[in-house]
């Protein structure tokens, strides 16, 4: 068990002791409203003590099955072994000394594996960041400079963060956007091979939405002009969308051939949580940079960018940083985690996620009209509900209410998606078997009850 969990010292069981959110979770939430902004919300006010392995304890005493980790953060639990040992021993030594002022062995190691893992066998280089946003952000700065262009494209349905040029990128008007224009300039939006809505059906939708894509870019904004093609090679947000097979190349092609850089955004879909290092590799795809945070440090925040060494350098000396890039405790916190993920095999461990949660989930739709869509790789699953199956006209009342029976009987999960119809589901690689099948059990049971 112990093994399993990443080394979580937490009973690995779902325990519902009190109505979810219990007691004393309603009398912290009462605190939290008087002095926390509204704008910040939470998906389940149950307060936490510990997490581990597969499950959240809470202040009543409750153990919730976690279908979340923090929204693909825990890949390794939440207080895995390597992770904990590496991170307050480096606490104990130092907590920060600004690599900016004075540098330190663990920010060249976390360089050193992001080389390895990332695809592609050129010379690499990284930098280090405190948050996906960040990460992205310093993502286009590298490809202007690189480029000397300006314009950025990305797509329908697209996330990249919530700081103000992030907030262009991102697709979704509510609630990333809503009110807090104006935007950054020279982002341009164009359409993803979206298989499962895509008019003419799934089938032709990869070189289909290509076409449409590359169309748009060469007329509306000229190829010389764009300095980078951003893209999630799993769209996390806007629903768990896999690009239909032949999007991506076709887009990567495009970008080689018109001397503009491909950036894979990898924060939510990296870190073997589709199954493999990162989900780009499915299709053979060398980024030009790839950015990563989640998963990549087992809870602390860090993010990096990574990519090709001439790209990374063009940025003048000085010209990418911040005070927290790359804290140490964050970068041990990573060293461990990327420990944990080579010991445990946690690739694998996403593939038997992925088989187990398909094969449930497909008798699931057999039964259950609502589920239109079952799609998603390793342990990055989600399904699509619908009001019914020859519109698709999506069912976001169904997502609510599924996620809230699915609360009430202590499983922790999340929905997704441009029209809030997605049910998604992101466990902790090291997540139990047992659990997993119970947290299954849950769904089918809230399924049946809708
Ligand atoms: N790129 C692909 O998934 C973060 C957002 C949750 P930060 N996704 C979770 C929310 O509602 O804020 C994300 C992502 C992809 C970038 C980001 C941004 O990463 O660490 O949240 O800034």
């Amino acid at each position: 068990m112990t093994e399993l969990t990443g080394g979580s010292a937490l009973p690995q069981e779902r325990r519902v002791v009190t109505a979810i959110p219990g007691p004393k979770s309603l009398e912290l939430q009462a605190r939290r409203t008087a002095t926390v902004a509204g704008g910040v919300g939470s998906v389940l006010p149950v307060f936490t003590t510990r997490a581990g392995g597969g499950v959240i304890e809470d202040v009543d005493g409750n153990s919730l099955i976690d279908f979340g980790s923090g929204i693909a953060v825990t890949s390794v639990g939440a207080s895995a072994e390597a992770v904990v040992r590496r991170a307050s021993a480096q606490l104990a030594n130092f907590t920060h000394t600004c690599f900016m002022v004075t540098p330190y062995e663990g920010y060249v190691e976390v360089c050193e594996q992001l080389a390895e893992l990332t695809p592609g066998d050129h010379a690499k280089k990284s930098a280090l960041f405190n948050s996906g946003a960040e990460a992205v952000e310093n993502a286009v700065k590298i490809a202007r400079a690189y480029t000397k262009r300006q314009a950025v494209v990305v797509f329908d349905h697209g996330y990249h963060g919530r700081t103000n040029l992030t907030m262009a990128l991102t697709a979704k008007n509510m609630p990333y956007k809503h009110g807090f224009g104006p935007f950054a300039p020279e982002v341009y939006r164009v359409p993803v091979a979206y298989g499962y809505r895509w008019p003419t059906g799934a089938e032709n939708c990869g070189p289909e939405a290509a076409a449409q894509a590359i169309d748009q870019i060469t007329k509306q904004v000229g190829a010389e002009n764009v300095a980078a093609i951003i893209i999630e090679p799993v769209l996390g947000e806007g629903g768990f969308i896999e690009p239909a097979k032949g999007f991506l190349p076709a887009i990567v092609k495009f970008a080689n051939d018109n001397g503009i850089v491909f950036v894979a955004d990898e924060i939510q879909s990296g870190f073997c949580r589709t199954g493999q290092w990162f989900a780009c590799e499915d299709e053979g795809i060398v980024p030009d940079l790839i950015t990563t945070a989640k998963g990549i440090a087992g809870g602390l925040p860090l993010a990096a960018v990574t990519g090709r060494a001439e790209i990374m350098d063009s940025a003048h000396a000085g010209g990418l940083g911040g005070t927290y890039g790359g804290n140490p405790v964050a970068c041990a916190g990573a060293l461990g985690a990327i420990e944990t993920m080579r010991e445990l095999d946690l690739n694998a461990k996403a593939k038997r996620i992925e088989e187990v949660m398909k094969g449930r989930l497909s008798v699931m739709q057999e039964k259950f009209p609502v589920i239109g869509d079952i799609r998603g790789r390793g342990a990055m699953i989600a399904i699509e509900l619908v009001k019914d199956r020859e519109t698709k006209a999506p069912a976001p009342e169904a997502a609510g209410a599924l996620a809230k029976a699915c609360h009430a009987e202590g499983l922790l999960v999340l929905t997704c998606g441009t029209y809030g119809n997605v049910l998604r589901f992101l466990p902790p690689l090291v997540i139990g078997e047992d659990l997993l099948n119970e947290g299954l059990d849950i769904i089918e049971a809230a399924l049946g009850n809708l």
